[in-house]
């Protein structure tokens, strides 16, 4: 099938807001840097990357007559608090596993930001030791048996919405989306910068943007800033979801690899860790744009765009989107990192 012949379940306001940021790009002194914000762009318990990827995902589950979605993140997991919003809104119940994926050790990293919110929707949120890993864990597996034991009848949505096999095209869409918006505001981005992961919102905008310059002839970087700091397991994760979402929507060709680009240097050694460059993009954009980043994710991406285009790596005469994914609620789970007290 064509991506526009997927059936989408309206979860969003519609297109998600395009900014220029005039106060980063001033101060950057390079290219013109824009923002496509994600973190605004839904009524749904804030909203964020995972909102989009569920609107592709939704009409399976209410064709699949479940009552209860299943799905696996961290302790501050903005996609479980996602998930939990989607069934909210959808009348169904939620079972979350929040695994310790990072060994941050504030008091209330398990009771406020993402995990509070999760709860207050009615979630069955329950928590885990095990450690951070992209892949498909037996926790999650355990899960899925004791809804379906208990007589319910589970959804399974992996981690990150990622390795759903309809994962990827919320953000193949969003590339669609990108080139109408260029045509309202008469801009046009050479170079798109995104946080990566567990890689479906990354994988998405590679087919999308593929699909694109297949129909325009027009080339653009697409460049995912690694947050995993499990580099080798997440840029195979995109190839393979990137690859994966190009067939689904008969993309006729394979990626190149010039296309798949995944780059490291901003993740820190651990993932949920902030480093040096993360609080200080991360200060950046709160002062100079009152953006509001988070120490996982986007603080991070935002850090590679900053030196990316500091450096020169991308040009002066380039205009670069920055894709805003969320995740602001888990700041309070990390308010340690801004108490001058602490
Ligand atoms: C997340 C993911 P992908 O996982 O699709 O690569 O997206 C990375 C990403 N920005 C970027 C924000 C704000 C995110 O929340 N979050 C996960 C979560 O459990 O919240 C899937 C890891």
């Amino acid at each position: 099938m064509k991506l526009h012949e997927f059936p989408r379940y309206p979860l969003t306001f519609g297109p998600s807001p395009l900014q220029h940021l005039k106060r980063l790009t001033q101060h950057l002194g390079g290219a013109q840097v824009w923002a496509k914000r994600e973190d605004v762009s839904s009524g749904l318990a804030f909203g964020g990357n995972k909102t989009r990827k569920l609107e592709y995902i939704v009409p399976d589950v209410l064709a699949s007559g479940a009552d209860t979605l299943v799905s696996i993140g961290g302790y501050q997991s903005n996609h479980t608090r996602q998930v939990a919003a989607v069934a909210a809104h959808l009348g169904l119940k939620a079972r979350l596993v929040q695994e310790k994926w990072v060994p941050w050790e504030d008091p209330v990293n398990d009771k406020v930001g993402n995990i509070l919110l999760s709860r207050m929707m009615g979630a069955d949120s329950r928590l885990d030791a095990a450690g951070f890993d992209i892949g498909i864990r037996d926790s999650w597996k355990n899960a899925l048996a004791e809804v379906q034991a208990a007589g319910g009848t589970p959804y399974p949505i992996p981690a990150g919405a990622s390795e759903h096999p309809l994962g990827g095209l919320g953000f193949a869409n969003w590339a669609f989306e990108v080139a109408e918006q260029e045509k309202q505001f008469g801009v046009f981005f050479d170079t798109v910068v995104v946080c990566t992961v567990t890689g479906s919102t990354h994988a998405g905008m590679i087919a999308g943007f593929a699909a694109l310059e297949d129909l325009t002839g027009v080339k653009r970087r697409v460049i995912g800033i690694d947050a995993s700091a499990t580099l080798e397991k997440t840029r195979d994760q995109v190839a393979r979801i990137a690859r994966n979402t190009a067939a689904l929507i008969e993309l006729g060709r394979d990626l190149r690899d010039d296309e798949i680009q995944v780059l490291k240097g901003w993740a820190g050694e651990l993932y949920g860790i902030p480093v040096d460059s993360t609080m200080d993009a991360m200060a950046l954009g709160a002062q100079l744009e009152a953006m509001i980043t988070d120490p996982v994710y986007e603080g991070k991406s935002l850090a590679g765009l900053i030196d990316l285009v500091s450096s020169g790596d991308i040009p002066r005469d380039s205009t670069v989107l920055y894709a805003h994914l969320g995740g602001q609620p888990a700041a309070n789970a990390y308010h340690r990192l801004w108490d001058p007290t602490a």
